[in-house]
């Protein structure tokens, strides 16, 4: 039985990745070299330090260890000013309502994010004191598709990972979810997350129940 609900953060609850997108764009160009949209659609649930190697190899630049770190630091920096401004308005259709669902149904609710601003985030969009559990970048060593954070999210519930249903809108959080074993639910694109159980565009008019129910026993 499905006692428990993970969500991953950018591109579940909030659509962050035009912020990460511009921030990287801007350190990119400091760098000499262009990263486009197409481009940003690799680092959806990568980790920071993961998406500056990806960038670096994209634009066929090396830095040294110090200049790599100041990089992460300025990159940081810039997307922190463009995420002042976000607020409730930015949660994704249905988003908070399903969440809402969810707990009233008794289920425990936790976040599984790869971002180290992920708090900074749920207090801005309002919705920080929601869940049970919140386990981000700060709380793991392994990127996504690595398991950690959800593993780390069903402990920090007091959960076996079959109990558990993971919302996801990145290839590498899906992967991390399967390899957890749990269920997941991928927010997006069928024909991009075809390895989740299922897939939802948003989560626009439908309870936990709906969803639920599209899933294997
Ligand atoms: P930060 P998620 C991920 O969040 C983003 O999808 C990814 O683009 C970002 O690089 C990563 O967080 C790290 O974020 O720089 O804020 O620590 O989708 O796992 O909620
Ligand atoms: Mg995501």
């Amino acid at each position: 039985m499905k006692t428990a609900c993970i969500f991953d953060l950018d591109g579940v609850i909030v659509d962050t990745a035009k912020y990460h997108y511009l921030a990287w764009k801007r350190l990119a160009n400091s760098l000499g070299f262009d990263f486009t949209e197409h481009d940003n659609e690799k680092l959806k649930g990568v980790s920071r330090i993961e998406s500056l190697k990806l960038i670096l190899r994209l634009g066929g630049k090396q830095l040294s260890a110090e200049e790599f770190e100041a990089a992460l630091t300025r990159k940081n920096g810039w997307y922190l000013e463009y995420i002042q401004k976000i607020g409730p308005e930015e949660i994704l259709p249905g988003a908070a309502e399903f969440l809402q669902s969810a707990k009233a149904k008794g289920m425990k609710v936790a976040l599984g994010s790869a971002s180290k601003n992920a708090v900074l985030i749920l207090e801005r969009i309002g919705l920080v004191n929601e869940f049970d559990a919140i386990v981000d970048g700060n709380k793991v060593s392994q990127a996504k598709p690595d398991p950690e954070v959800f593993l780390k999210a069903a402990q920090e519930l007091a959960v076996d990972a079959e109990q558990c249903v993971v919302f996801e809108d990145a290839v590498a959080g899906v992967q991390a979810a399967l390899n957890a074993k749990m269920a997941v639910v991928g927010i997006g694109e069928a024909s991009v997350l075809h390895a989740a159980h299922t897939v939802l565009a948003n989560f626009s008019g439908l309870s936990v129940d709906d969803v639920l129910a599209r899933l294997p026993a």
